[in-house]
């Protein structure tokens, strides 16, 4: 298993996350990364550090250029001490406002996720280690090999939209790999994280290259509320090319295990050449911001099921919020998707 990480990463630390207006402790801290990074190494997986630089220009299918240079531009702006949160949202009066304060609640929908002096600059190489497996995994593929790799981002990317950021995101590492690999052929990504998808799901809901899946907590019930419930199927040429499974509070290991091989079977009638998962590890029982049931054991049952469809894939990190567990979720995941 190929694996990149970048270890510039705690440079983003998100102070608090302001919720009914208070400020409660931050979910999406370093100590992930690092707790994921120390459980590999114990494993005996070797991890590359990012050496690519992400180009701007290449990802401009799947964020606006206009957020791309807000977010540069305002963590330019930041002293090395400062953070900036949303105060006001759109009120979709048609207008736009070049008001730094306007700005920062034009590109952004919840106030989870500030800006800080680094954040660009760490959630580029977010991004960047993302690409970096996913080039490795094209270049085994095109020598006609099926390999997986896995990228250890921080922070995650899967709610970030076209033009904002969320739910602890920025930028959209799977819709960017999901992007570059449809270049070369037909993409499926699957999200297996607690929370909806949201951004990978509206980036790609017109293309018929791109089928998206996510399996996920019922939005009436968790957020991101908005988006993520079973009618969405797509719009344009991508209709039915998204699939959504909304589930209930919870959930055990055969129930969500019924639901994935329902899942997969979907995405086999997509016929796709390579693969794209978005994996949050906060669907385990213990998590402390999610609500289903499933155990350790299971991710390695969960990702032995999803490499039996034998793609060329690229495995995203997205949530997971239990610092103690979170290096042994991954591990047993990455040891069931290469048995
Ligand atoms: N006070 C990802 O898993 N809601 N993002 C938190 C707790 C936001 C999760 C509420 C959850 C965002 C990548
Ligand atoms: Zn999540």
């Amino acid at each position: 298993m190929y694996i990149v990480h970048s270890p510039t990463h705690q440079r983003h630390q998100p102070p608090y996350e302001i919720f009914n207006g208070e400020q409660t402790p931050h979910n999406e801290v370093p100590a992930r990364a690092d707790q994921i990074a120390n459980a590999l190494t114990a494993a005996g997986y070797g991890l590359e550090p990012v050496r690519l630089e992400l180009d701007l220009a290449e990802i401009e299918n799947v964020h606006d250029s206009n957020y791309l240079q807000f977010l540069k531009l305002t963590c330019e702006e930041l002293k090395e001490s400062e953070y900036r949160y949303p105060s006001v949202f759109l009120y979709r009066s048609g207008r736009e406002s070049g008001n730094p304060l306007a700005q920062l609640g034009n590109y952004s929908f919840d106030m989870y996720t500030p800006l800080l002096h680094d954040t660009f600059e760490v959630a580029s190489q977010s991004a960047a280690c993302a690409l970096q497996v996913a080039q490795t995994v094209l270049q085994a593929a095109q020598a006609g090999e099926a390999t997986a790799g896995y990228a250890l981002c921080r922070p995650p990317g899967h709610h970030a939209e076209f033009n904002q950021m969320g739910g602890y995101c920025y930028l959209n590492n799977a819709a960017i790999v999901a992007n570059f690999l449809s270049a070369h052929g037909r993409v499926a990504t699957l999200d297996v994280d607690f929370h909806h998808g949201n951004g990978t799901q509206h980036i790609f809901y017109e293309s018929d290259r791109v089928f998206t899946a996510s399996i996920h907590a019922d939005p009436d019930w968790k957020f991101p509320f908005f988006s993520g419930y079973g009618d969405e199927r797509g719009r344009g040429k991508g209709r039915g090319y998204n699939l959504n499974r909304p589930l209930q509070h919870g959930v055990t290991d055969d129930e969500y295990q019924q639901v994935l091989e329902e899942v997969l079977g979907h995405i086999s009638s997509f016929r796709p050449e390579f693969l794209v998962v978005s994996l949050g590890v906060d669907t385990h029982e213990s998590d402390p911001i999610g609500g289903f049931r499933l155990t350790t054991a299971y991710y390695t049952r969960m990702a032995k099921t999803i490499a039996s469809m034998n793609l060329p894939s690229v495995i995203v990190q997205e949530g997971g919020y239990n610092t103690k567990l979170l290096g042994t979720n991954v591990v047993a995941f990455l040891d069931g998707f290469e048995h």
